[in-house]
C-alpha cells in the first residue's frame, strides 16, 4: 500500500492545497495531510483551526473522504515513518518554491530515505498562497474564491480579532 504525506503550514488552507491534496490522492492509496509548523513563520490561525479547517474542506469533497489530517508536532519525516509514507507530496508554483523545498526534500532524504514528489501548481492556483489571502484580509479585500468554503470566513474572523 503506498502512503504519503502532503505537509503544509495551512495558514489557512488554500484552494492551491485543495489541488495537490486531490492530485496526490489520485496517485497514493492513502494521503495524510499533516499540519505543520514553519519555524520561519508567524502563524495567524492556531494549530486546531488549521486542522479544523483542513478537514472540513476535505469533508466538502467526496473524492477526499478517506483522506485524513493530523499535526505535525515533532520532524516530518519521524511523521512519515509514524504514518508508514514513503513519500511527500509537495506542490511547486516556480522556482521559488522549488528553491525553498529542494534543501528540504534532500535533507528529509538524508534523514530517513524518505522521497519527495513535485507537483506542478494547476495554473489558475498558481499566484494563490497563505501568506497573501492573510494580507489581502487584513486589508479587508477578497478572500472567498481564494480557500474552501469557511476557511475566509475564519480568516476574516481570525484577522479582526488577532489584529
Ligand atoms: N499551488 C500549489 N502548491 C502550493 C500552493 C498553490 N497555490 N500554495 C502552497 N503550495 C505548496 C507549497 O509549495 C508547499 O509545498 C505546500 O503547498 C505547503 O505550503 P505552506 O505554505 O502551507 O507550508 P510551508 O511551506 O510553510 O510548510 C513547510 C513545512 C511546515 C512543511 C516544513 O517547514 C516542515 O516540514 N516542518 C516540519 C519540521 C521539520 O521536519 N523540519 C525540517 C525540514 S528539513
Amino acid at each position: 500500500m503506498s502512503i504519503a504525506v502532503c505537509p503544509g503550514s495551512f495558514d489557512p488552507i488554500t484552494l492551491g492545497h485543495l489541488d495537490i491534496v486531490r492530485r496526490a490522492a489520485r496517485l497514493f492509496d492513502v494521503v495524510v495531510v499533516g499540519v505543520a509548523r514553519n519555524a520561519s513563520k508567524s502563524a495567524l490561525l492556531t494549530p486546531q483551526e488549521r486542522v479544523d479547517l483542513v478537514r472540513a474542506a476535505l469533508a466538502e469533497d467526496p473524492e477526499l473522504e478517506a483522506v485524513r489530517v493530523e499535526e505535525v508536532t515533532g520532524l516530518l519525516v519521524d511523521f512519515c515513518r509514524q504514518t508508514g509514507a514513503t513519500a511527500v507530496v509537495k506542490g511547486l508554483r516556480g522556482g521559488a518554491d522549488f528553491d525553498a523545498e529542494h534543501p528540504m526534500a534532500l535533507m528529509n532524504r538524508h534523514l530517513s530515505g524518505v522521497e519527495t514528489i513535485y507537483l506542478p501548481a494547476e495554473q489558475r492556483y498558481a499566484h494563490v498562497a497563505s501568506s497573501l489571502v492573510k494580507d489581502i484580509a487584513r486589508h479587508g479585500g477578497p478572500i472567498d474564491d481564494l480557500v474552501p468554503r469557511g476557511a475566509a470566513e475564519a480568516v476574516r474572523a481570525a484577522v479582526a480579532h488577532r489584529a
